[in-house]
């Protein structure tokens, strides 16, 4: 298939290309290097530097021997995205081209109002492409778990039918996310459930959890080619952030209660999941939703863990907890449905404390090495 990856340089967007690649399928990705513009901007760089696309893109050829067509631009521009669809004739497009964070979404108007112009007018554009360019191609967007919120009901895959005064219908499950990131990502799954409804799109949305880790089996003893590994408060997720600060010898932070549950997956298996959408494209006029997420832990949880496999590495983990910054439930219900994909085939690569020791260790010689530069 011809797979279209927007935000190709991103922590996911990157080793999906090369997933996708490796498995024999003409590549191409976009991006505008939005993400490493904000993190110069805010002074929260990544653990690590990274090749850029161009570099990346050969570095792949010569490991792996395939081609991945690169376009270096603005995806709000219409112009920019026609060039790309006229040019690549995508049979799949992989919408992963957002501002990904939700604390930055949230530091002020230009933050806020820069969430909001790039990731809708992506989508909006992504979505008028496809139905003037190509419009049998699959849409595979990604979209989040937070778009659901912490509700005290257990959280369907998608849809939810309710019976009301004696009469049924089936709608999307109720959203009510808590940062104006996640909010965009709801206007972006009602945009695309409107156009479906409209244009006969053919769209999967898949509401991912939190992701963790850097290792697939493209990187590999191949360090040039790993995501970006942020572990700041604005770009790092919680658990690669807490393997970080173990390393570092700070104390984990644990925001308030510490009982924000979340639906967890390695990146690994997004990769999967993003494979698995892909070869199961809904049929046209369908709005496809899958929760992508392998395991659901609390944040204490996730601190204990770290500590556990820190200790025992010989690290003196310890874990603070800090007033929140964020407005969210700290102990709530949390029962989210995520069968979809494993019904697909999805065989999920869970959380051990091997698969953290792997990460601590190799943070820990990536710690030393730059210590001594
Ligand atoms: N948290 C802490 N301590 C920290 C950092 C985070 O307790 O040092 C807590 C947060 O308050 C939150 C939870 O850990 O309750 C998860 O936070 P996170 O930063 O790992 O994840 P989040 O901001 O929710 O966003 C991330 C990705 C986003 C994706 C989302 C999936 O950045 O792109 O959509 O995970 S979900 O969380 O299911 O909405």
């Amino acid at each position: 298939m011809r797979i279209l990856i927007l935000g190709g340089d991103g922590y996911l967007g990157w080793p999906t290309a090369m997933h996708l690649s490796a498995k024999g399928h003409e590549i191409a990705v976009a991006d505008n290097y939005l993400r490493r513009q904000l993190c110069r901007e805010e002074d929260v760089e990544p653990l690590f530097e990274t090749p850029n696309l161009i570099q990346r893109t050969k570095l792949w050829k010569a490991v792996s021997g395939y081609e991945i067509n690169l376009f270096i631009g603005d995806l709000t521009q219409w112009d920019f995205v026609t060039e790309i669809f006229n040019h690549f004739k995508p049979d799949c497009i992989v919408h992963y081209a957002e501002q990904p964070s939700a604390p930055y979404s949230m530091l002020n108007r230009r933050a806020a109002t820069c969430t909001l112009q790039n990731n809708l007018m992506v989508t909006a554009n992504i979505i008028f492409a496809v139905h003037e360019l190509c419009p049998e191609a699959h849409i595979v967007k990604l979209g989040t778990m937070g778009e659901y919120g912490t509700p005290n009901i257990d959280i369907e895959e998608g849809w939810i039918e309710i019976d009301h005064k004696n009469r049924k219908d089936t709608f999307l499950y109720p959203r009510q996310a808590g940062s104006l990131y996640h909010t965009t990502k709801i206007m972006d799954t009602d945009l695309l459930w409107f156009y479906v409804r409209m244009w006969d799109l053919r769209v999967t949305d898949l509401m991912q959890g939190p992701v963790y880790g850097l290792f697939t089996d493209e990187n590999i003893n191949q360090n040039q080619l790993l995501p970006f590994f942020n572990y700041d408060e604005l770009f790092g997720t919680v658990l690669n952030r807490f393997v970080v600060q173990a390393v570092a010898g700070y104390p984990l932070t644990v925001y308030g209660k510490g009982g924000q549950t979340r639906g967890y997956l390695n990146i690994k298996d997004t990769l999967n999941c993003i494979r698995l959408a892909i070869e199961n494209p809904p049929s046209p006029g369908k709005l496809q939703i899958f929760n992508q997420f392998t395991e659901t832990f609390s944040v204490n949880e996730l601190a204990d863990m770290v500590k556990h496999v820190g200790n025992q590495m010989g690290l003196n983990v310890k874990i603070q907890s800090i007033e929140n910054p964020r407005k969210e439930a700290e102990d709530h219900y949390y029962n989210p449905k995520h069968t979809g994909l494993t019904e697909l085939g999805l065989e999920p690569n869970f959380l051990t404390d091997t698969v953290l020791a792997q990460l601590m260790e190799f943070v820990a010689r990536k710690a030393v090495s730059a210590a001594l530069e």
